[in-house]
């Protein structure tokens, strides 16, 4: 159940994308509340990626794969928490985390699934486009063709959840432009 626009339907189940689904103005709003935040430098498995983050509602610790709760998640995005729960038809308060990313000209994130804790994904584009990648989590099926590649649109909103989320695995390719990414996340136990 793809948007009709853009994406090719042959994508796995349980991703899906809706183009469009902030105005120009809120992507400014959400640009300007971001700049307010001073972000990190994302440390993954000990090692300092390109990319960075500030990370609201909970804390995922990549080295003993724990989660703490952690600062809460300012009540500025609440519109954009309450937009994106209604409409993906799911509470507001499921999403218990936030994650500002920052990508800067050259910048990816590599192939990955999501940490466990993690259930439902959803992802909002700022300032650029980006190429997003997906393949089987399945390493005896990760053939070349077996990758889905495709834009996802600065303003749009994807989700992810169920097979898309548990049975592959995504990346982006190097953005051309600076980048950001909302990203929220249910938790598996709430
Ligand atoms: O920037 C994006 O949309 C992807 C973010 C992502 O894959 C992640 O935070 O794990």
């Amino acid at each position: 159940m793809n948007s009709l626009f853009d994406i090719p339907p042959e994508l796995p189940e349980g991703f899906f994308y809706y183009p469009d689904f902030i105005s120009v103005e809120e992507e400014s709003a959400l640009i300007a509340q971001i700049q307010k935040h001073s972000l990190n430098n994302m440390i993954f498995h000990g090692f300092e990626a390109k990319r960075k983050v500030k990370s609201f509602g909970y804390d995922y610790h990549f080295d003993n794969k724990s989660l703490t709760k952690g600062t809460p998640i300012p009540e500025e995005f609440n519109w954009l928490i309450n937009n994106v729960a209604k409409r993906l038809n799911l509470l507001s308060e499921k999403f218990a985390t936030l994650l500002i990313t920052e990508y800067d000209t050259g910048t990816v994130i590599n192939w990955h699934r999501d940490a466990p804790p993690f259930e439902k994904i959803a992802g909002i584009s700022l300032l650029s486009d980006c190429t997003f990648k997906l393949r089987p989590y399945d390493k005896l099926k990760q053939t070349r063709s077996a990758i889905k590649s495709f834009t996802v649109e600065r303003r749009s909103l994807y989700l992810m959840q169920g097979i898309a989320r548990e049975e592959w695995e995504h990346s982006t390719a190097p953005v051309k432009s600076p980048r950001y990414s909302i990203t929220m996340r249910t938790l598996r136990s709430i």
